[in-house]
């Protein structure tokens, strides 16, 4: 595996205009669509209140449920996010964003509608001096071969320029179809495959020479931590959302001006992690 470069997004906002309570929040898995009414009144809400007490926003991979590409912006429902981030965006927070495996056509238009800074997959941004890895996660659910020959095909710019050659109608039905297969095969999948490998975790630690990972992308929010004093690390995972589920689902992961590291639900609850440091 390559090592993974340092993003050049950390930029340092600790005396910020807009008086920040959070040095970052990062956030994915919300999974948009427009027939969930609850799931995206919360997001809105979280952008409209806690997003903007922030310096920075991470969108760490599948806020779409699937995103057939950047023309779908003109549609209602894309176009009313894309609003909702350019709001916070104007706002004075720094929106960042590293693609899921839902939404990974996301590309610059989006990007400068939205007023988003795209990251690869996975970046390691330094805050206040502390070097911490995001990615979405399903990188490193390298048990599951089948996904991991999926991904590679799907990030592929030939298939992805082909793909996007089609009229957006096509998109869409073409990703309804792949949607209905990945549901099938999930039902086949034991349940320890479809999480991520401990031993890419480690290399990714390794290679990036850092003791903090934020990842989203397994639908098991935790904080995990590796070992003890100078040489402990933690890996912090994101929920999903589901406002519709009971009880509902949803939250997002914090670290403040101190660097200390907060998991959050969206009943107001929060969880303070020890923290690798
Ligand atoms: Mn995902």
């Amino acid at each position: 595996m390559d090592c993974v470069a340092k993003s050049p997004a950390a930029a340092s906002n600790g005396m910020d205009a807009h008086g920040a309570r959070w040095r970052a929040l990062f956030v994915s898995d919300v999974h948009l669509q427009p027939n969930m009414l609850r799931t995206t009144e919360a997001f809105l809400g979280f952008l409209g209140t806690h997003a903007r007490r922030a310096s920075a926003l991470y969108l760490l991979g599948d806020l779409f449920e699937y995103w057939a590409g950047d023309d779908d912006i003109d549609s209602p429902y894309p176009r009313s996010i894309v609003a909702a981030i350019r709001e916070v965006t104007d706002a004075g927070v720094a929106v960042y964003w590293i693609a899921g495996n839902r939404d990974f056509l996301v590309g610059e238009r989006f990007a400068a509608e939205a007023g988003v800074t795209l990251l690869p997959d996975p970046s390691i941004v330094s805050f206040d001096g502390q070097p911490v890895i995001l990615s979405h996660g399903d990188a490193a659910c390298t048990d599951d071969a089948a996904y991991m020959q999926f991904r590679a095909l799907v990030r592929s710019p030939a298939w992805q320029q082909q793909f996007l050659s089609m009229p957006l109608d096509e998109r869409k039905q073409a990703i309804e179809g792949m949607r209905l297969q990945s549901k099938a095969a999930l039902r086949n999948k034991p349940a320890e495959i479809m999480d991520v490998n401990e031993d890419e975790i480690a290399v990714l630690f390794e290679c990036a020479q850092s003791r903090i990972i934020i990842h989203g992308h397994t639908h098991r929010p935790a904080g995990h931590l590796y070992g003890e004093g100078e040489s402990s690390r933690a890996r912090y995972v994101l929920p999903d959302w589901d406002c519709d589920a009971t009880p509902p689902r949803g939250g997002w992961i914090s670290i403040d001006f101190s660097g200390v590291v907060r998991r959050h639900t969206l009943d107001g609850s929060e969880i303070v992690q020890e923290s690798a440091r």
